[in-house]
């Protein structure tokens, strides 16, 4: 058995799941039924959107087990992508309202090629839309790479910087 820590994310509404933290809920359901084994899923927070988009996100984090290899669970988590985010309402098909992240796993760093998979994920180090419910539910999980745990990479962004005078 593996652990993974998943981020979510949505800030599109789904029409039949509602708006983007009911998205969410119905993702990490999602999850329990593709054969990952559900263990918590954090807080759903609002975080202001980093990059174009305009919209607030929808954020949390799962902690997930499951028996599934890093590409083969990727591969699971885009599916699920899938039939959220491309809701058929004539056409052409929609912005995808539902982006699964794999930012830790038990075994450590990796980068498969092939399956365009690198873990941890190279973003989450920055972002508090990830570190933020990260903490809530695996505060000492470390990054294998600077050996910083969840809370410590977290009070990092967090942190005042001293004011100059
Ligand atoms: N990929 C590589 N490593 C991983 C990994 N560890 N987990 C590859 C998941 N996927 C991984 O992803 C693009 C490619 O990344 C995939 O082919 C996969 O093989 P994608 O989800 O299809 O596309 P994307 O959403 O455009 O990329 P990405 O990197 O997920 O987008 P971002 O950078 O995460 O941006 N602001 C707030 N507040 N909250 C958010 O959640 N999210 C984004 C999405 C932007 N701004 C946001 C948020
Ligand atoms: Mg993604």
């Amino acid at each position: 058995m593996h652990r993974y820590l998943i981020a979510l994310g949505s800030n599109v509404r789904h029409p039949r799941h509602g708006a983007p933290r009911e998205v969410l809920r119905a993702a990490a359901r999602a999850l329990d039924s593709a054969g990952m084994d559900l263990e918590v899923l954090s807080p759903i927070i609002a975080s202001a959107p980093l990059g174009p988009s305009r919209r607030r996100y929808a954020n949390a984090c799962a902690l997930v087990s499951s028996p599934l290899a890093p590409a083969a669970l990727l591969s699971r988590l885009q599916s699920i992508e899938h039939t959220f985010g491309r809701v058929r309402r004539g056409s052409p098909w929609r912005a995808r309202t539902l982006d699964l992240d794999i930012v830790l796993w038990s075994g450590g760093a990796l980068a498969d090629i092939e399956a365009n998979l690198v873990i941890p994920h190279p973003a989450y180090r920055t972002r508090p839309f990830v570190l933020g419910p990260a903490t809530t539910i695996a505060p000492d999980w470390r990054d294998p790479l600077t050996g910083l745990a969840t809370k410590h990479l977290a009070s990092r962004l967090t942190r005042r910087r001293p004011t100059p005078r």
